[in-house]
Order: structure tokens, then sequence, then C-alpha cells
């Protein structure tokens, strides 16, 4: 049943959110069944269960085994997911340059970054990560380097391994050799040199895959290295397109050891995983986008303020939420995980 609930809660999420709503309604029959014939298309080998949902139900169609017609009538794929915990000891943030006000921007914003602001809503970030159980090293501003506090976009870890990326953004390449500086006391470094490029910030890892945006960030040679260092060690990598936004993590981050929070309509759910790959993909509103970068850890999950679809399913999830206000990062184009790079 578990097993099923969760497969039922996968294809759901990626595919069929109506099927969650009409699940949701008690009421809504004809909704349900307009659900549920979406869901024997997608999965057939869920039908022709002889029992379950009612002949006016399936008006003559093949029935759901009874497991997934109690999954979708109980509502457990509304609230199933209970998420694999992610948990780190660690973070490591940057300290806010003084000239982040000159940040690369995609658009430009209708007011300039504050930099005091900024630095108010990163004390609070800092703190929230502390709240979340972590012991958090600040490095220094540097100043050469308005972009530097994202430091997401410097370094791949999985295990005792760091790749040291080399950013696709010119101006920010020399961010990276004191994030290097930084990891190689507690881990095995590996550089990335010319021509690739990889940001951090298109880089997902999710279990044992490595999802890797191929952006104007970073490139093929980007995502081979990343093949390179890290297929030895047990992971695959998944390229996936990224189009009309600057890093796959803009739309999409990790909320499980094996589930992914995702912006509607934006990458190719099937991606990630396919329909029964085995991932929890959970959607939110293509309009709460912005809220589809989150951190998660230990049980909390920091999320940018104001995107209230998107904390109630996480909330529904078992998580803890702690809104952040992001105004100034948003307007260059950073988000919640840019700003650290969590370890163990
Ligand atoms: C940049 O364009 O590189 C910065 N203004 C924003 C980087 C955001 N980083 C991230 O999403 N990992």
């Amino acid at each position: 049943m578990w097993q099923v609930v969760q497969e039922v809660t996968a294809v759901a999420e990626a595919e069929l959110a109506s099927t969650l709503r009409a699940t949701k309604d008690p009421g809504g029959r004809k909704r349900r069944q307009e659900a549920a014939a979406r869901l024997r298309a997608l999965a057939p080998q869920w039908f022709d269960g002889g029992r379950g949902a009612s002949r006016r139900e399936t008006a003559g169609r093949s029935r759901p085994q009874p497991a997934v017609w109690r999954a979708l009538r109980s509502g457990a794929v509304a609230t199933a997911g209970t998420l694999q915990p992610l948990n780190a000891s660690s973070a490591i943030v940057r300290a806010i340059s003084a000239t982040f006000h000159d940040a690369i921007v995609q658009h430009t914003a209708p007011s300039p970054i504050d930099v005091a602001l900024a630095r108010v809503q990163h004390a609070r970030y800092v703190q929230a990560l502390r709240d979340a159980g972590l012991a958090v090293t600040e490095l220094p501003p540097l100043d050469a380097h308005p972009d530097a506090c994202f430091v997401e976009d410097c370094a791949l870890v999985a295990g005792d391994t760091a790749l040291i990326t080399r950013s696709g953004a010119p101006s920010r390449v020399g961010e990276a050799d004191s994030i290097a500086e930084a990891l190689a006391r507690t881990h095995r470094i590996e550089r990335t040199a010319a021509p690739a490029t990889i940001d951090g910030g298109d880089c997902l890892r999710v279990g044992r895959t490595w999802f890797i945006g191929r952006s104007a960030r970073t490139n093929a040679e980007g995502a081979q290295r990343v093949r390179e260092v890290f297929g030895p060690l047990g992971y695959s990598v998944v390229e996936v397109p990224v189009r009309g936004f600057l890093h796959l993590k803009c739309v999409a981050s990790r909320i499980g050891d094996g589930a992914v929070l995702v912006a509607e309509d934006s990458v190719d759910l099937k991606l990630f995983g396919g329909l029964f790959g085995g991932l929890e993909v959970v959607t939110i509103p293509r309009a709460e986008a912005y809220a589809a970068n989150t951190v998660v850890v230990n049980g909390t999950a920091l999320v940018a303020a104001n995107h209230p679809r998107t904390r109630a399913a996480l909330e529904q999830r078992g998580l803890r939420v702690i809104e952040l206000d992001m105004s100034e990062f948003a307007k260059a184009d950073g988000s919640l995980t840019c700003l650290s790079i969590l370890l163990g």
C-alpha cells in the first residue's frame, strides 16, 4: 500500500495536480472520474483491480486496484510523501560584499539593491540555518566580487569530495579559491578547468543523481566534469535543459532524500526520473516559482516569504517552515540555496 501511495503521489503531483484536488473534494465525483481517466492512461497497471471504485465511478471502464483506489479516496495522495530527511551538520556562507549593489542582474529590478537591507536579510538567513541545527562558518566578504555571497555556485559537495567549479560568469571566476581553501580542511578537492564552466546553482543532487542544468552558465564540458568526478563515486548525471531562467535551482530544489520541489511549467518533469523513477516530484504554481528554491535541512525548510501554497505543501510533508524576506537577493537573481553550502 505504501509503495502504491508513493507512486500515486509521484504521478499526481508531477503530472496530475487535478487528481489531488479531485481526491480532496468528497463531492467531486465527476472531477475524480476525469482524474482517474488520466491516471488510467498514465498507469494502466494500476487498473483492472476488480474491486475498488463503484460502478458509477468507473462507468464501464477498468477499475483501479483496491490499494490504488483507497489511496485516492483517502486523500493519502495529498498527505503522503513523508520525506526522507536531509540532514547536515554545518554550512559555509559568505558575508555580503560592499559592492553587492553591482551584482549581475538578468533584468533591472524596479529599485536598486539595498546593501544594508541585504545584510539584515542575510543575518536572518544565517540565524535560520543555526536554528535548523547547523554550525555556520561565515567567510569574510570579497568586495572585488559583488556576487560572492552566492557561495553555492562555487562548489559541488557529495560525501568527502568537493568539486570546485569554474563559473560561467567571468566576473565570478575568482570567487572559488577561498571556498576551496575552506573546504580543503574537511574535503578532497577536485577542480574544474577551461573550457568547462559550471555554476553550482545548476547542480541539484538528489540521492545518487546529479541533475545538471544546461544553462548559459553550465556547458557540456561542465556536465562532463561532474560525471568524471562523481561517476566513479556511484553518482549518475542527468542533464536538464534550462531556458528562460538563470539556473536549474531557480525552479527546482531538493526537499527530501528522494523528493524535489519544482515550479510548474519550468522544466521537463520526466527528466526527474520519469513517472515511476522513484522521485517524489512536488509541483508548485508558476506564480510561486521563486519559492521553488528552498533550503531543506534537519526537518526545517527555509522558504521565501509570502508563498503560501509552497509553505503549505512543505508543512503538509511535516517540515517546519521558516519564512525569510529575500527581496534584495531576488533583485540579484539569487535565492535561498545560493547563499550556503551545506556539509555533512
Ligand atoms: C549571478 O548572476 O551569478 C548572481 N547575480 C546570482 C547567482 C545566484 N546563484 C544561485 O542561484 N546559485
